[in-house]
């Protein structure tokens, strides 16, 4: 009877390496893409402890990714998913979008120095005079224009 036992309980812990053998199998058959030494290349996922203890990345290498086909690759392009924004893009000002990838949105952007929307508001008292498109020069209701600034209309 004891014997029995003994032989169960050998087959059980066979059986159970055996499982164990198989999921590691199975995991180390799984590969993912890392980025090492500048390179991009594809690892055994069981391998990847030891890459990232060395300072890789996991995915491709910001050099070999430009999903947007816009011919700037992650390492430059700062959305990758849009290809009308890129550094060669031009900065759209008031879209709260950093359209040229300089790092500057809209009126923080120096392209945008003298767009419309980024002007200083006019029009109300002690502001200056807004200035129509026909080079009018115009105050809110019930404030005109004196020397540029809007002053209440006596
Ligand atoms: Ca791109
Ligand atoms: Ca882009
Ligand atoms: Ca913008
Ligand atoms: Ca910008």
């Amino acid at each position: 009877m004891r014997r029995i036992f003994t032989g169960l309980c050998a087959f059980a812990l066979v059986a159970a390496g055996a499982l164990l053998f198989a999921s590691a199998g199975l995991a180390s058959g799984h590969k993912t893409d890392i980025c090492h030494k500048g390179q991009s290349i594809n690892v055994a996922t069981a391998a990847l402890p030891a890459h990232l203890a060395h300072g890789d990345t996991v995915g491709l290498c910001c050099a070999d990714v430009d999903a947007d086909e816009d011919g700037f690759t992650l390492c430059d392009d700062c959305d990758d998913a849009n290809e009308s924004i890129n550094p060669d893009a031009e900065e759209v000002c008031g879209d709260e979008v950093d359209n040229d990838c300089d790092g500057d949105t809209d009126c923080s952007d120096a392209d945008c120095a003298d767009a419309a929307v980024c002007a200083p508001s006019c029009g109300a008292p002690g502001e200056p005079c807004c200035v129509d498109p026909d080079g009018t020069r115009t105050c809110d209701a019930g404030y005109s224009c004196t020397d540029g600034e809007c002053t209440p209309t006596p």
